[in-house]
Formats: structure tokens, sequence, C-alpha cells
């Protein structure tokens, strides 16, 4: 290593220009010269303790924040290089302040990971700083040096001694350049002190703000490194599998590290890192990884017959739930794209793929189980793509032929203003033809649902998507579905759903709200949502005759009419009721009962569903013996 280090400091730093050009355009080199240039001085510099740190030296990197919005470095690495350049005549410590492009890669034979997104180097830093103060220990001695907006105040000279080894940097960045502010924000900086602390394994990082009264600090330290950014990123989220997938290789000098793990939800986060700047554009990195993790789990379900006839995985299905880092480490990064956060260079992918690969491939074949729960969630993805997409296309379908076959079930109403339009979904033919001869047909519309295709007590939500009936629904309501959704589209202000008050009807309707809160949430946020609640009871008494919505009720009118002898009819189904009895109890405005759904309760709706649909027998058989009344539920 000492060989090494001595070639290298003695020849190969390349000369470019001064620091002069840099102060006439700052915004070349560090892209701005507001906050985020500001905050990228920082990272200038602490690039490079990140490489002496990679390189195995350091072991510690420390940021603090000093009144007056002074920024010292330090890393306990073997210090930056102290002796003559014989070219330049001048210290290597000083070369690498004053000569542009010196401070990252002197030359190429040496492995760096700084200088990425803008990369200029520490020589960039000291230009933009009204001072900048360089201390080195090393040899046993201390070094210092100064600057003053670039320029050197004094050669580098032995200050004291010194048992340890590092190098600290200290700077203050010049107002003059930086005129909308000098202000570090201390978030800012440690969000990027924990994340380089994630992707760079075993190095303690720490930050420290001492501008106030009291001091800030945060210590960051990763042994596993991004298999604990995955671990923080899906803290608080329910797993689908408990363990961690990582593997980490090396080839060409290029080194590759992946970490991934699955949650029960439908979002995918997946983050790429190339010498540890975010690859917010992707790159080849990323299609190595998607490329290896879509061929992996299809080849797994495929030897495992675990697909059906008709189904197959895609590369969306395998993201469902996805918490990914990749982070690759290259010597010659080639950034592209539209804010050079893309990595182009074509030999990665192929060394990420098959890294990943090789060790997903492992895990399948070491953890059938889990394996298994990975299949299982993206079948299920993929079942609610197919559907969805069946229903977009349904929805879509523009031949009047196609629409008079939908539109046939829909008894529409005469208003076309939304706002005072309604749709009444009805459960079962019987009830949909009285609430058809009973309504007022100029604002009330009536969508009848088959009961029967829809009682079934196993229906998946992905099954309902391409069942006819709930197709027209979606095209009655006119507002399309998942990302196509445009509320501005609805038919209808008030859809109002209205199923009998037995388990069957409640199943329907928890089904329904279900639907609702998974594709069209914004009908819900905006109040259109309601069920009706029809009566329990018909109850005459000689020429009175009553409607009862609880047992309750009932008891009130018995006492009421206590001289009378009541003839009493418990309703089993909407269909019971005639056609004026169903408008005067559940649909006239001026006397019905309609429960507005808010997000709460179809939140709820949707966690009885999956109750409703899981594994355990338990619990829905006790739901189906408690007879619970949703509708009821819904009041609180
Ligand atoms: C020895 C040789 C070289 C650099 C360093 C030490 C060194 C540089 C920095 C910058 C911040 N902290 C540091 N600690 C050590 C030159 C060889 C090379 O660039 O890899």
């Amino acid at each position: 290593m000492e060989k090494n280090y001595q070639h290298y400091d003695a020849e190969n730093i390349q000369i470019l220009e001064g620091l002069e050009a840099v102060r006439k355009r700052p915004g070349m080199y560090i892209g701005t010269t507001g906050p985020a240039g500001l905050h990228h001085l920082v990272w200038e510099i602490v690039d490079n303790s990140i490489d002496e740190a990679l390189a195995g030296f350091a072991t510690h990197i420390e940021v603090e924040i000093l009144p007056d919005n002074i920024i010292s470095v330090t890393d306990n690495g073997r210090g930056m290089p102290v002796d003559i350049h014989p070219k330049t005549g001048r210290s290597a410590v000083e070369t690498i302040f004053t000569i542009l492009h010196a401070g990252g890669k002197f030359d190429g034979s040496s492995y760096k990971v700084s200088g990425g997104l803008h990369g200029v180097g520490a020589s960039v830093v000291n230009a933009l700083s009204e001072w900048l103060e360089v201390f080195v220990n090393r040899n046993g001695k201390t070094y210092q040096q100064r600057y003053e907006r670039g320029k050197v105040m004094y050669d580098l000279k032995e200050v004291g001694t010194s048992e340890s080894t590092g190098s600290r940097v200290v700077f203050k960045a010049d107002p003059l350049m930086f005129t909308e502010t000098t202000v570090y924000h201390y978030e800012t900086l440690k969000e990027r002190i924990q994340q380089l602390a994630f992707l760079n394994k075993g190095i303690k990082m720490t930050i420290r703000d001492k501008r106030g009264e009291e001091v800030k600090e945060d210590v960051f330290l990763y042994e596993g490194g991004i298999r604990e950014y995955v671990s923080f990123l899906n803290e608080g989220k329910k797993l689908i599998v408990p363990k961690i997938i990582y593997c980490e290789g090396e080839k060409d000098n290029i080194s590759v590290e992946v970490a991934l793990q699955y949650n029960d939800s439908y979002t995918s986060t997946i983050y790429s890192f190339a010498n540890n700047i975010h690859t917010h554009e992707g790159g080849t990195h990323e299609e190595g990884f998607r490329l290896a993790l879509t061929r992996c789990i299809k080849n797994y379900a495929n030897e495992k017959n675990f697909l059906k006839k008709d189904e197959e995985i895609n590369n969306e299905d395998v993201r469902e739930g996805l918490v990914a880092i990749v982070s690759i480490k290259h010597p010659n990064p080639q950034f592209e794209g539209q804010t050079k956060t893309k990595l182009g260079n074509t030999e990665v992918r192929a060394i990420v793929s098959q890294c990943l690969g090789e060790a997903l491939d492992r895990f399948f074949l070491e953890n059938p189980n889990d394996a298994k729960n990975i299949i299982d969630k993206c079948l299920l993805a993929s079942r609610a793509r197919v559907a969805a997409r069946k229903a977009r296309e349904a929805t879509r379908r523009k031949s009047p032929l196609d629409n008079l076959s939908f539109a046939s079930k829909l008894a529409d109403c005469r208003c076309k203003d939304p706002s005072k339009s309604e749709m009444y979904i009805v459960e079962g033919d019987s009830a949909g033809g009285s609430a058809k001869s009973g309504r007022d047909s100029e604002y009330q519309a009536i969508l009848p649902l088959r009961g029967k295709v829809l009682n079934v007590q196993k229906v998946r939500l992905e099954r309902a998507l391409s069942n006819n009936e709930i197709l027209s629904m979606i095209q009655a309501i006119g507002t399309g579905i998942g990302e196509e959704f445009d509320i501005s589209k609805a038919r209808y202000h008030k859809i109002v759903i209205m199923t009998d008050a037995d388990v069957d009807g409640e199943h329907i309707c928890i089904l329904l709200l279900t639907f609702f809160y998974r594709f069209m949430p914004e009908l819900i946020e905006k109040g259109y949502i309601y069920v009706a609640k029809p009566p329990l009871f018909k109850a005459v008494f000689g020429k009175a005759t009553r409607y009862a919505y609880s047992e309750e009720e009932l008891g009130q009118y018995k006492q009421e009419f206590a001289d009378k002898k009541p003839d009493v009819q418990r309703y089993k189904g909407l269909g019971e009721m005639d056609p004026e009895q169903l408008w005067e109890t559940t649909m006239d405005p001026a006397l019905r009962t309609l429960v507005q759904v808010h997000l709460a309760d179809a939140f709820v709706a949707d966690q009885t569903f999956e109750m409703l649909m899981g594994e355990d027998v338990d619990p829905r058989k006790k739901f189906i013996q408690e007879n619970a009344h949703y509708a009821n539920n819904l009041d609180i």
C-alpha cells in the first residue's frame, strides 16, 4: 500500500485550471449557489473521507456545524499525503485544495468512489469558501495549511506532534458566493449522513450541531449496511417474509450489493445508488436488478407448478410490496439522463443480475415456505392486474352495442346534473324491480346487482372486478377506476348501497365498500357513498302502520299502541317490500335514513373483507354467527 501511494502522490496529479474560474461561474461546478449548492460543499469534503474509509483506512467520519455556520469534517484515516509533488513543487495537500479536478480521482489507477454527481473535489469547496483550513495528522506530526477564497495563506507547516492519523477540513462558505443563504439545515445533513452510513457498512458517521445553546448529535453505524436500510424503510410494516434477501459481489473492480424484503402493501420502494449517489432515474444497475427478480420468481413459480393455466407473473407483479436497495460502486461511473442520475455503464446490468440471481435462487431453495409466500403475493398482484385491465377495457368500450348490453340493467334517471342525481345499487332482481317502480325517476337511477352472483362467500376482490354486474356499476358511475379515475366524471354525487339486512346482504355491502375503498377511494373521500337502512319490521296496529328499523323501535311502537293487537312482519329481504313500501321506507328523501360512508368505515370494511376471505375459518364463522348488522356498525 505504501509503495502504491508513493507512486500516486508523486506523479499523477493532473493540473487543470485555476480556482478563479470556479468563483466566476460557481453554478457550473456545483449546479446552484442556493441552499442545495451550499450543502453540496459538505458532501464534496465528506466524499473524500468516505473514500479513505472504503479504502480500509478510516472507520469514523465526523461532521460538525460550528457557530457561524462553519463546517468541520474529520476522519481517522491515514491523513492526506503531505510530501512534495515533483511537478508542482507543492505539497500533495495543497495540490488537492488548489488544483481543479485533483481532489477526486487522481489518475484512475486507484479506486475512487467519490466524484459522481458533480464530483468536483475539494478545490472547488476551497474556491467557494471565505476561508478553509486543513489539518493532517501523519508521520507522528500535525500539519496545517490555510486558504482564503482559494488563495494559499502559507505553505503547509508542522504545528505539533500527534500519535494518531487522520484529516480534518474546516471551512466557511463564502457569503459573496452563496448570496441566498449560508445557513445549514441540520435535518438535511443528518438524513444524508444516515444514508451514507447505510450505504457504507461499518463506517461510523457522526453529525453534530454546535450552533445552538444545546449541542445536537446523531451517530449512525450500520454493520448490516443496506440490509439495515431495508429494515428501516420497512419499519412498522407487516412483512410477507421476515428475512431480508441479500447479495454482495465484485467483478472487474465493480462492487454490487442488493438487499430486499417484501411487506404486505401494494406499493414498491426501490432505491438505487451508484457510488453512493442516489440514481433517481435508475439505469443499468436497476435493470439488472429487475431482470434477476422477475426471472427468478417466474422460474421458481413455474418449477413448482404454482401457476394456474393462463396465469403469468410479470415484472410489475414482482414489485408489489417490495422494498429494495441496489448499491453499486464503479471506478468509472457514467451518469446520464435529464438530471444526470441515471447509470449508463452497460456492463453493470449483467453483473447485478448475476449476483442477485444466484442469491435469489439459493434463497428460494433454502426457504421454500418464504418462497411460497412471495409467489402468492405476486400471484395476487397478477390476478388483480388482469382483473383491473379487464375492468378498464370493459368500462372503456365505446361501441353502442356494448353500451347497450351493459346499460340494460341500469334504469337511469332523467336528470343529467350529477349533483342532483342518485344511483341506488340494489341487491337482487326482485328488489331491483320494486325500486325501479317505486323510485323518483327524475333523480334516482337504479342498478340491480344479482345477489346470487355476488353471494359467493369466497369471492375475491379481483373476481368481483371481472364480474359483469360490477363492471356495469363502474360504467354507470362514469369515473373509471384505478389510475384512470377522474372524479369530475362522476355521473351521480350520491351512490347508495341498498342490500338486505342479513348476512348475505352484509357480505355484499362489505364487498362493495372494499371495492370502492381500493379502487375508487375518492368517491368515499368526497362523501358520495351511502348505505341505505331499510326497515327490519312492518307493524300494523289496526289502521296504523309503522316501520321499525330495530327491535327497540318495534318495542316502542308496541307500547304506543298497547291497546291494539299488533300484526308484525319481519322483512327478510328488500324483495318482500312492494314498490310503495320501498319508496316510503328507504328511498323517499324526506323519510329515508342514509348513512354516509367515511374512509374509516371503508377501512373497517376492507379489514373485515380480508378477514372473511382469509384462510382462518374461525373468525369467519364467528362473524356469520354474530350476524352483526353492518349498516348499524356504520353509525358509530
Ligand atoms: C493517502 C494517500 C492518498 C490519499 C489519502 C491518504 C487521504 C486522502 C483524504 C481526503 C480526506 N481524508 C483523506 N485521508 C487520506 C492518495 C491516494 C488516493 O487518493 O487514494
